[in-house]
């Protein structure tokens, strides 16, 4: 797999690579990795990579086979580079028609700065007609310890529950995971929320995203995932800013979303 360093003058870096415009790595000034890759991750032609921050399109969930898209397994090109940012795209081809009848061009900066990392996706409609898509940025933010960890900002917001099938509300002030979570949380992607993530506490926040999604698949359902390790589970919360409703653009039209994660603080 390629891949592309990205340092700042603090001390920050991130790796990431033109499979699928994933970001692989962030490490804080100090060096402490942020993101949580999987070690069993499978990176031949064609695979999702299981960690880091997989871009979702053009559909979010949803049945196969075109759950989560395709937009994660395809090589992306390379637009433009600088030591700390880089910007891929990707666009329409017979491969993607054959799955998504739509002309389109995707593009992603990604962005480090001293103490955050900032992601730029971009869709646009080079068809004649209009399409819908769904899409997400699954971002995989390492945890010290699953048991531990807390999403701090969602108190008293509703939610579609994925892992029983109902919409809820959240009423803790720190949400814990004990268990599966699979919750989108609808036009909250804006909210400023924080991960408690041990040593580490990242601030999330979106723009141009409506929807937030919340995923740990907890130590019975990861058993599942076969490029997880056993345990693998405990190390990450998935915190995705997305678009999970369908999003209608017109011929020509564009539309674009960030996810800006910080780090707050870092001992
Ligand atoms: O974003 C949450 C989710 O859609 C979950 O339902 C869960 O299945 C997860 O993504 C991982 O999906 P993946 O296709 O990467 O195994």
């Amino acid at each position: 797999m390629q891949r592309i360093q990205l340092s700042h003058p603090s001390g920050a870096t991130a790796e990431v690579t033109p499979h699928g415009a994933q970001v692989l790595s962030w490490k804080s000034a100090v060096g402490r990795e942020l993101i949580y890759l999987s070690p069993l991750a499978e990176d031949h032609p064609g695979a999702a990579i299981r960690g880091g921050i997989p871009v979702i399109f053009p559909q979010f969930g949803g049945p196969p086979p075109l759950r989560h898209g395709f937009a994660r397994n395809l090589i992306w090109e390379l637009a433009s580079q600088l030591p700390d940012s880089v910007t891929f795209e990707l666009s329409d081809s017979s491969e993607t028609r054959q799955r998504w009848p739509h002309a389109f061009k995707l593009s992603l900066q990604i962005q480090l700065l001293s103490d955050s990392l900032r992601l730029e996706f971009c869709v646009k409609n080079r068809g004649v007609l209009p399409f819908e898509f769904t899409a997400a940025l699954h971002t995989y933010l390492r945890v010290d310890a699953i048991e531990n960890a807390a999403l701090r900002g969602l108190q008293g917001r509703r939610y579609q529950d994925d892992a029983t099938g109902y919409e809820a509300m959240d009423h803790d002030p720190a949400m814990r995971f004990h268990g599966m979570v699979d919750r989108v949380y609808y036009d909250a992607a804006s909210l400023a929320v924080q991960l408690l993530a041990g040593a580490s506490t990242m601030g999330l926040t979106g723009v141009g995203f409506p929807d937030l999604v919340v995923w740990n698949p907890g130590e019975e359902a990861a058993a599942n995932l076969r490029d997880l390790p056993e345990g693998g589970y405990r190390e990450f919360v998935c915190v995705e800013a997305a678009v999970a409703r369908p999003f209608s653009l017109e011929s020509e039209e564009s539309w674009s979303g960030i996810q800006l994660i910080q780090l707050m603080q870092n001992s």
